[in-house]
């Protein structure tokens, strides 16, 4: 991708790489507890997602006892997590997002 010169005039190849950061899951778990309304809320306020949207992923949950709710760099998944575990913490509710290495 470059060419530079190793001080004998003999062109050297480099590479380019691009930099990309490790990337996070944010996954939502299932429980038997927590009103599906609030997961819908949490899905609407902290991710983004329209209602439609946060619905569906709440039934997929609901369904097949975890999702990924997006994938991002390690900082603003943890905010994520955090967001998520304190609103769950507040309200009582034993919602549980965690996060895992892509
Ligand atoms: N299973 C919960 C209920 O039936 C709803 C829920 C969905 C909880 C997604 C957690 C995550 N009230």
């Amino acid at each position: 991708a470059g060419e530079g010169d190793d001080g004998t005039g003999v062109a050297i190849q480099t590479k380019t790489r691009t930099q990309r950061p490790p990337m996070y899951k944010v996954l939502l778990l299932n429980d038997d507890f927590t009103p599906m309304e609030f997961v819908v809320m949490v899905l609407e306020r902290f991710f983004g997602m329209n209602h439609a949207q946060a619905f569906e992923l709440m039934l997929t949950v609901h369904k097949k006892g975890l999702a990924v709710v997006g994938v991002f760099t390690h900082e603003i998944a943890e905010t994520k997590v955090t967001q998520v575990m304190e609103a769950a913490r507040q309200h009582q509710h034993p919602l549980q997002c965690t996060m895992e290495k892509e």
